[in-house]
């Protein structure tokens, strides 16, 4: 098992003549060699993962993509493909010696289809950006997530990535209409006409996304898009445990058609929170549980949260405050307690990063025992346990387990697979679960997915060691 470490740094040794290739290809300038230049493409954000790049490429457009996929395969180099490096499970840097393709450059943003409802971007282009060139048009895209200034379209796609409006829309797979493609032989799959119903066979859209680079470079995504809601309505609870989130959320949805965000965070998460962010104590008091809730309307949703919030207060022993955020600073304010975890938990160290996916039925027990469980495999490590409520999505975040990386991942990944759960609920498999998949796929679906691979990657150019080992 080669998780859970950081990998040496072998010397970039590809076979000669490939950067001069590339060069002819993309121009000098998109190809960097300089270890000053390459370094922040050669380490993931959380700085677990790490290893050097025979070189760092930057094509900006499609036949550019498939001009370096054929000359890296002419020159039997391994190609990885990354984007925002916003990444979490190691998926998008070199394990040593790959080309670095970075999707930055393929960055256009195409009109809006205002019938339609759809848009078609560059993979390359960050989240924030599409949703600001959306915002004019009274338009959005159904996912949101902390990472929106750095993440790409493209990372997004091919990690399925989930974030805090599945609830409401669903993940990224859910939001793409139409892709082109680059396959590793430098073939180009382009199915952009966005058409709502076209049923001509396989999905190789779908299969493409949520593939985490392994079968193909996305290099262009049509989108379906979503009404802007501008008005929108944020209220945090303290509660007395995640039976009570759970009961408040089951609640709040039933009153509620408007909701579109159901937050968990916990009483050390907010902790650590606080003492990296300085911010002062949502509401007076600790409390075990936190659960954040938004709304969002064309119209302000606040009076009904406000009424939602009265029945359940009444109903609910569980509930010990509520504190409501009407005006953008104030949402702001409330988000940042739960957006802020990441970048905490990073502050303090470099974290085993479990992100899971459990069956809401088992949840709560699933969320209290991933403490001991992690203790049992790394004693003394510290547990930060967060999620999207909703999706029975907890990211399980342990700091102080170096040297017992695998062991808690196991104990962890096995704690979940256990209670009916999945290794990986938003942030993919990546190099980091490479190991534990068989926790969540079975010997025929793990033999369809290499045979997939197979036939289109026969070399293995495409993310060594990512997804399928
Ligand atoms: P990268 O990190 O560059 O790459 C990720 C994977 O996608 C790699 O396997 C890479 O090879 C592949 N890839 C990237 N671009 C392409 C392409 N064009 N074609 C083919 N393969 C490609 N994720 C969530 O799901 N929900 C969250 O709420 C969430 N919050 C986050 C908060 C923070 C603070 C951070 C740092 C990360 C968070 N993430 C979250 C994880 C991350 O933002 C997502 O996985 C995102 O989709 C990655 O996008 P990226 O452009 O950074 O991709
Ligand atoms: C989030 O929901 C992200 O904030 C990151 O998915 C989770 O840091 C994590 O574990
Ligand atoms: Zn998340």
């Amino acid at each position: 098992v080669t998780v859970g470490r950081t990998w040496a740094s072998p010397p970039a040794t590809a076979p000669g003549g490939l950067v001069a290739a590339l060069r002819e290809v993309v121009g000098a300038a998109h190809v960097l060699v300089d270890p000053e230049l390459t370094a922040t493409y050669e380490t993931d954000w959380t700085r677990r993962f790490t290893g050097r790049a025979h070189c760092v490429v930057r094509p900006a457009s499609t036949p550019e993509v498939a001009a370096v996929l054929r000359a890296c395969a002419a020159h039997a180099a391994t190609v990885v493909t990354q984007g925002g490096n916003t990444g979490l499970v190691g998926g998008g840097v070199p394990a040593g010696g790959e080309v670095l393709l970075s999707t930055t450059r393929i960055a256009d943003l195409g009109d809006v289809d205002r019938v339609a409802a759809q848009v078609t971007v560059g993979a390359g282009v960050p989240l924030v950006a599409l949703q600001t060139h959306l915002r004019a048009y009274g338009l959005d895209v159904g996912v949101d997530l902390p990472a929106r200034d750095s993440a790409t379209v493209g990372g997004l796609v091919a990690t399925n990535a989930g974030g805090e409006r599945v609830l409401r829309y669903g993940s990224m797979r859910a939001q793409v209409v139409g892709m082109e493609a680059v396959l590793a032989d430098g073939s180009v799959l382009s199915r952009l006409a966005g058409l709502p119903k076209d049923n001509t066979g396989y999905d190789l859209v779908g299969l493409l996304a949520g593939s985490e680079g392994t079968l193909g470079v996305i290099t262009r995504v049509r989108l379906r898009l979503v009404p802007l809601l501008a008005a929108r309505s944020v209220a945090l609870l303290a509660l007395d445990g995640i039976a009570a989130a759970l009961a408040a959320l089951a609640a709040l949805k039933e009153r509620l058609p408007t909701l579109d965000a159901a937050e968990l965070f916990l009483a050390e998460g907010l902790d650590l929170v606080r003492s990296h962010t300085g911010l002062p104590a949502p509401v007076p008091g600790a409390h075990p549980a936190y659960l954040l809730v938004e709304c969002a309307d064309r119209s302000d949703p606040s009076e009904r949260l406000l009424a939602a919030l009265g029945e359940l207060s009444g109903a609910m022993p569980g509930i010990s405050d509520a504190v409501v955020a009407e005006d953008q600073a104030s949402r702001h304010k409330l988000w940042r307690y739960r957006e802020a975890h990441t970048e905490s938990i990073s502050a303090v160290g470099v974290p085993v990063k479990l992100d899971v996916g459990v069956p809401l039925a088992a949840f709560a027990a699933v969320a209290s025992s991933v403490g001991p469980a992690v203790e049992g495999a790394a004693p003394g490590a510290r547990t930060i346990v967060f999620g999207h409520l909703n999706e029975g999505n907890l990211h399980v975040n342990v700091l102080g387990a170096q040297g017992r990386e695998d062991a808690v991942t196991d104990a962890v990944l096995r704690l979940v697979t256990a209670h009916g759960g999945s290794i990986s609920a938003e942030h993919g498999v990546g190099r980091a679960k490479v190991a534990w998949l068989p926790l969540s796929r079975s010997e025929p679906e793990l033999a369809a997915m290499r045979a997939i691979k197979r036939s289109l990657d026969p070399t293995g150019l495409l993310n060594p060691g990512v997804l399928i080992s």
